[in-house]
């Protein structure tokens, strides 16, 4: 199997020969100057309201995933929907639907231990997904948001990358974390906002966040960790670390300001960051062809100067060795560099949203079983010899005693006392902060019934 660095200069001959860019085809291919549709679907007609064509979606998302499975065969394809017949930037995959390499498939291998941890931490996520929302459900914590479908995104991309990169997370990707090393434990401090928990109960479940492991804590305003990025990638380029800072987004958060900033500053401040953008098809109840008219987020990235790939999400040897070949550049190149994962949002946005309200129920169901990533790499492994069926549910049984354990644990932990919402930013308070805890504490007085009673005051 050939080596990244080959892969790498490989992929460059390639930006000569346009027609064979399939395998990382980072560079600066042609920005199309596309009124082409979304990386899954065309376009519905322009007549069309929101939500009424959902079937007609549907049946382009199923067309759409054939087309991009002819790309296989190193071609671009054409979309018959485009006024101009434009490309669409290829895709690169590694595993067909049923987790066998393909024809010409040229990626960067991986041990027997990596495959097993991959795909282990791929069904822990996955099991702490059904645990977490159902904990949810029963009104034990007050949010939670899965990660269902992006298990490959999530796993794989942590697995190509050194721990002393720096991760700016949005917030699905708690998979990368856990890869880290983060432990159950401490996610379920977090989402129980305890006292163990090291954000001190301050922030809202999902919001994790670990120095230890390199990795920001999230925000909930999208898009921000962007353009925070690439100054974080700047200052390691400055330092001489061999390191870079990745951080992720969806194709929501392509919509912000701070995407455009953020890409734009990378590209000229040659910042060694790698933007990972998860194109899940939809950012709540928007679509992505009511997002952007452009051919996905690929073209985006080439449009600021970036070298930029589109990949395969849901496969996780192609998001390995993208993030893998990313890595080499944006450390030895001091460049950045965009990788567009295409994949599904099977779950819900949230716990406080119902995606079957705008879109059709046999879609999710077709993402989730037919093309599920954790399947997908689960039969490759199993063909490699690898894995058993007596791993697997000596695996999931283990998971979850260690989850309905550590949920014991953090439910009967104390919570952060009330002073903690106030300490940790300033050395002395301010005297406006110390006017508002002194009120807050007046008011928790006057009205017990209103607040939290095991919050220590
Ligand atoms: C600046 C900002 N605007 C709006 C929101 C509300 N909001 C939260 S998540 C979300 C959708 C984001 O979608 P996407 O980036 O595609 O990520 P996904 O949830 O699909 O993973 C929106 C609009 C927000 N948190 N921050």
């Amino acid at each position: 199997m050939a080596s990244s660095w080959s892969l790498i200069k490989r992929s460059r001959t390639l930006i000569h020969h346009k027609k064979k860019l399939a395998f990382l085809g980072i560079g600066s291919a042609p920005t199309f100057s596309s009124s082409s549709s979304s990386p899954f679907m065309k376009r519905p007609c322009a007549a069309s309201a929101p939500y009424i064509n959902n079937h007609f979606r549907f049946l382009r998302r199923f067309e759409s995933t054939k087309a991009e499975a002819a790309q296989l065969e190193l071609q671009h394809y054409v979309t018959d929907d485009d006024d101009n017949n434009q490309k669409r930037v290829p895709c690169y995959r590694v595993l067909d639907d049923n987790g066998m390499p393909m024809k010409y498939s040229n990626y960067v291998q991986i041990s027997k231990e990596m495959a097993v941890k991959m795909y282990s931490d791929m069904v822990t996520l996955q099991t702490m997904d059904s645990i977490f929302y159902e904990v949810q459900r029963q009104g034990r914590i007050s949010f939670y948001l899965t990660s269902m479908g992006e298990e490959a995104v999530n796993i794989a991309s942590a697995a190509a990358l050194s721990f002393d990169d720096v991760i700016l997370p949005q917030y699905r990707e708690p998979g990368v974390l856990l890869w880290r090393g983060f432990t159950l434990q401490q996610f379920v401090d977090q989402l129980f906002g305890n006292t163990s928990d090291l954000g001190k109960g301050r922030q809202m479940p999902i919001h994790y966040g670990s120095n230890k492991h390199n990795y920001f804590t999230v925000s909930s305003p999208i898009a921000t960790q962007l353009p925070q990025a690439v100054g974080a990638a700047y200052s390691l380029k400055i330092d001489g670390k061999s390191a870079c800072a990745v951080t992720y987004c969806g194709d929501g958060g392509t919509s912000e300001g701070d995407f455009h900033a953020g890409l734009n500053f990378a590209a000229v401040m040659d910042a060694p960051v790698i933007f990972i953008c998860r194109n899940n098809g939809w950012a709540i109840s928007t679509p992505v062809e009511e997002q952007f008219r452009s051919d996905g987020v690929v073209v985006k990235g080439q449009a600021y100067g970036i070298w930029s790939i589109r990949v395969d999400g849901n496969d996780a040897l192609a998001v390995y060795s993208a993030v893998h070949t990313a890595r080499e550049i944006a450390i030895k190149e001091k460049r950045p560099v965009l990788i567009e994962a295409l994949t599904y949002r099977v779950g819900h946005h949230s716990t406080s949203d119902d995606s079957t309200k705008y879109r059709p129920i046999d879609e999710i169901e077709y993402w989730k079983m037919e093309r599920n990533p954790v399947n997908r790499f689960k039969r490759w492994v199993e063909r490699n010899g690898w894995w058993s069926d007596h791993n697997e549910s000596e695996l999931r049984s283990s998971v979850r005693k260690q989850l309905m354990q550590a949920i014991q644990v953090a439910e009967k932990a104390q919570k952060p006392p009330l002073s903690d919402l106030f300490n940790d930013v300033y050395d002395r308070l301010p005297s406006n902060l110390e006017e508002q805890e002194r009120i807050l504490r007046e008011i928790v007085k006057k009205h017990p019934e209103d607040y939290p009673s095991d919050v220590p005051l």
